[in-house]
């Protein structure tokens, strides 16, 4: 996609074009690059609320809350630097529900002569674009979204002739390109990583920040009954919201995090506690995803904590990976494996998704607190995401569909663009390897060093199998049983099969009975 937008050319009849330019929900940047020229007296911004949006998967009543508010104030401040916005609401009469059926709709009622947008940050709503050329057929410019550090091209690049494509090595191109924790070409501090320091596990007192939550305005209240009325029966509690909605909260709330959370950050970023939902953790995506914040001032922001001597290096340089390399690497591999990335089923995973990932009803601790955070707040931390409820389903061998729907409906930032490669390649392994370069199955040993959730849990993570035994360790040790096929020879897996080895052939038995019925169990309709 370009990423300029052709100046706006001469119709027939010798008049400047009129130009429709179409602002999705999460293009809610003042940088947009489909507002480059934009003319405030002759083109129209549509913005259009559509019910589509907020059921092609049920999201969590949160994020359509978010998104459709986080709307409502973007158009306000664009009609106060005095654009002309045409603002549909999800209530107004003629709505059509869906993008196709409100810019139609919004071509004819304005005579547009060409409809300009920035590319979307789904497969689906790219295809939907594709066929705005024919339909409602006036010329179409979908232009680059330039909000990312690296355009697709150059991920492109980068990957090209690459047999395994690394995170790791993304990032440090990505390090070079910026000069972000540089020190001429060598990393500040000697070293690119500082993973090994970011792992320890919380002091039981330790007093964790407060959050800055943001009181819903009129607007937000407004949008929340509307949501209410009309998603009321969505995953999800509504009420407290607290997300920013406006550019200027989003900034607070990344000021907010850079001076009360960022030191703690890199120390306990795979930390878990029971009743503490956020941590050190920024919670930044949501604002990142809609475009209230954008990628490189987060970074900046980070950095200048670091150089005021507010944050450790270790605590910079992993939050600087989060954003500079995974949200930047995850998307490249999106689009470069659209549309058939979320195609393959490594694994040959198949078992439905059982029923407490909607409801919370587990006696497994650990999974009761995360889905039940997801629930309240329409977000998880990265590990209880990928540690929790990922590996529950990768263990447990979840069909890797089921498991994705989930995500992309549960969570404030969940967007297909991050989401699918999080979970189909990171969590489940589904990919076969394209994401990461092993499973990262774990079994209750690993929770019950990074949390507390093992204290106040009926099983064991100390027991393999047997009566009372943690699920998480049966369901480990078998997820290796079944795929040695597909796993052993991952040089990656070593250790874990040199670990199966030592069990003996009764072993084996009975972690399988024990796994079987467990997984039949959890299948019958009342799990
Ligand atoms: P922090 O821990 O404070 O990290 C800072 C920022 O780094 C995040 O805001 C995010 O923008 C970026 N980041 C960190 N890890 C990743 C990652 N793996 N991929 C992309 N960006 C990352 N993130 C989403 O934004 N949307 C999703 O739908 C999403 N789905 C996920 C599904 C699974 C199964 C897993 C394992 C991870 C998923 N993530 C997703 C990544 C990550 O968990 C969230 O970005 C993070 O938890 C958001 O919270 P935070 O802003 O407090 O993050
Ligand atoms: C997520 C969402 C929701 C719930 N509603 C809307 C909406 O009513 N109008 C809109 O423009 N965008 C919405 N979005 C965000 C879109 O789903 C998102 O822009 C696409 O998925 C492309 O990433
Ligand atoms: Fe989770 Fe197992 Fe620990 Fe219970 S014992 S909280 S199921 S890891």
């Amino acid at each position: 996609a370009p990423s300029r937008v052709t100046p706006a050319p001469v119709t027939g009849e010798g008049r400047l074009v009129k130009t429709l330019r179409f602002i999705l929900g999460d293009q809610l940047s003042r940088s947009i690059s489909s507002l480059e020229g934009c003319d405030r007296k002759r083109d129209i911004i549509l913005m259009a609320e559509v019910s589509g949006e907020a059921t092609y998967v049920r999201h969590h009543k949160q994020k359509i809350a978010l998104v459709l508010s986080a709307m409502r104030h973007f158009a306000q401040g664009l009609e106060d630097e005095g654009f002309h916005v045409d603002y549909v609401r999800l209530d107004d009469k003629c709505n059509t529900g869906s993008f196709s059926g409100e810019l139609k709709r919004a071509v004819n009622r304005h005579g547009a002569d060409r409809i300009v947008v920035t590319e979307p940050g789904e497969w689906r709503v790219l295809e939907l674009m594709q066929s705005w050329e024919k339909d409602p057929g006036v010329p179409l410019e979908i232009m680059q979204d330039t909000r990312f550090l690296a355009s697709r091209a150059e991920f492109e690049e980068w990957a090209s002739g690459r047999k395994s494509l690394r995170m790791e090595y993304f990032y440090r191109e990505m390090r070079r390109k910026t000069g972000w924790l540089m020190d001429g070409d060598k990393p500040r501090g000697g070293r690119w990583n500082y993973d090994s320091e970011n792992r320890k596990s919380l002091p039981r007192d330790l007093a964790m920040p407060e959050r800055l939550r943001f009181e819903p305005d009129q607007v937000t209240r407004e949008v929340m009954d509307l949501v209410a009325a009309e998603f009321g029966g969505h995953f999800g509690e509504l009420d407290p919201f607290g997300w920013p909605v406006t550019r200027q909260e989003a900034l607070d709330a990344l000021a907010h995090f850079t001076d009360n959370c960022l030191p703690g950050f890199g120390d306990y970023q795979d930390a878990m506690k029971s009743g503490a939902d956020f941590l050190f953790h920024s919670l930044v995506s949501p604002c990142l995803n809609l475009g209230l914040l954008e990628a490189r001032e987060v970074c900046e922001a980070v950095l200048s904590a670091h150089d005021q001597g507010h944050a450790p290096l270790a605590a910079t340089e992993g939050f600087l990976r989060q954003v500079l390399g995974w949200r930047e690497f995850v998307r490249g591999l999106y689009w470069m494996h659209m549309p058939d990335y979320g195609e393959s089923n490594f694994l040959e995973a198949d078992r439905p998704l059982p029923g407490f990932y909607w409801s919370a009803d587990t006696p497994m601790a650990c999974l009761a607190q995360t889905v039940d955070a997801t629930r309240r707040n329409a977000y998880a931390h990265h590990i209880q995401r990928l540690m929790v409820t990922g590996n529950f389903a990768l263990l447990a061998g979840i069909n890797p569909a089921e498991v994705e729907e989930w995500y992309l409906a549960v969570y404030a930032d969940a967007y297909e663009w991050v989401e699918l490669p999080n979970t189909h390649g990171m969590a489940l392994f589904a990919d076969g390897g394209l994401m990461a370069s092993k499973p990262y199955a774990a079994s209750g040993a690993y929770i019950n060093r990074m949390s507390d959730y093992c204290k106040g849990c009926e099983f064991d993570p100390k027991k393999r199998s047997g009566e009372g035994a943690c699920p998480f360790n049966f369901l480990y040790w078998y997820f290796l049983i079944r795929n040695e096929g597909r796993l052993r020879s991952n040089p990656r897996m070593g250790l874990s099969y040199r670990n199966l080895d030592r069990l003996d052939g009764d072993q084996r038995g009975q972690i399988t009975r024990q796994a079987d019925s467990f997984l039949e169990s959890m299948a019958r309709p009342e799990n």
